[in-house]
């Protein structure tokens, strides 16, 4: 995945002409796409390699299960185009060994480490640098961790080295796109601050010029 802009967006839509329309006006702004379930059951598995036509594509399945599970989900997101695929850790060492083997060289893997939304405070909280060191003993590509707590990203970051961090929770949750970078994100994911604006171009370039204020 190119990292320019450090902006990823989050494309929670579930009409996929609108979807692409909006890949369409910010294609200029954005390092990748992420793609969650409401879009992959509205329009289809399809819909990744579409996407993975136009930029690079990161599955945001949160896969929560056993290894064999997370085995074939993230073989067929793959095999269906995406350069990263979002997984959950607390499910432990077995199955996120088991998602970085199946991406091999072919996609990166991001663990979850804390939530974004307060609920995230709860339990993944409790359990986020564990599950970051357990992350770089399986050998992920990176992390998903709190823009809507910054100083949670600097924990992260001081755990894991120069793996990857990709923050959600910038704009609708609360949090700031520099504040994340400036914590150490190497992304910000971002979804309704600019899918839901009536200019998503203009939404997506005044995030990217406020991350390029910390860079
Ligand atoms: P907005 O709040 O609309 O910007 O969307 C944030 C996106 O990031 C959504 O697609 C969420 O599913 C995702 N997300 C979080 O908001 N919080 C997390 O802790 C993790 C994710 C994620 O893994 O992408």
């Amino acid at each position: 995945m190119k990292k320019d802009t450090r902006l990823v967006l989050a494309l929670d839509e579930t009409d996929r002409k609108k979807a692409l329309n909006i890949v369409d006006q910010v294609a200029d702004h954005i390092d990748a796409v992420k793609i969650n379930w409401p879009l992959v059951l509205s329009a289809g598995p399809e819909m990744i390699t579409e996407l993975s036509e136009l930029t690079d594509v990161v599955c945001d399945f949160k896969v929560a299960d056993i290894p064999n599970t997370v085995h074939l989900i993230v073989e067929n997101a793959v095999a269906r185009g995406a350069s990263a695929v979002i997984v959950h850790a607390f499910t432990g060492e077995d199955s996120l060994t088991e998602a970085v083997k199946t991406a091999g060289n072919d996609a990166e893997i991001y663990a979850v480490t804390e939530m974004s939304h307060p609920g995230g405070k709860m339990f993944t909280a409790l359990h986020a640098e564990e599950m970051a060191r357990m992350g770089v003993r399986c050998g992920v590509a990176g992390f998903i961790a709190p823009a809507t707590r910054p100083e949670r990203v600097k924990a992260i970051r001081s755990i894991i080295g120069d793996r990857k961090i990709m923050s959600p929770g910038v704009g609708a949750q609360g949090g700031s796109a520099s504040a994340a970078i400036a914590a150490g994100a190497d992304y910000v994911i971002v979804g309704r601050a600019i899918c839901k604006s009536d200019d998503p171009a203009a939404a997506a370039k005044a995030i990217c010029d406020d991350i390029r204020t910390v860079l």
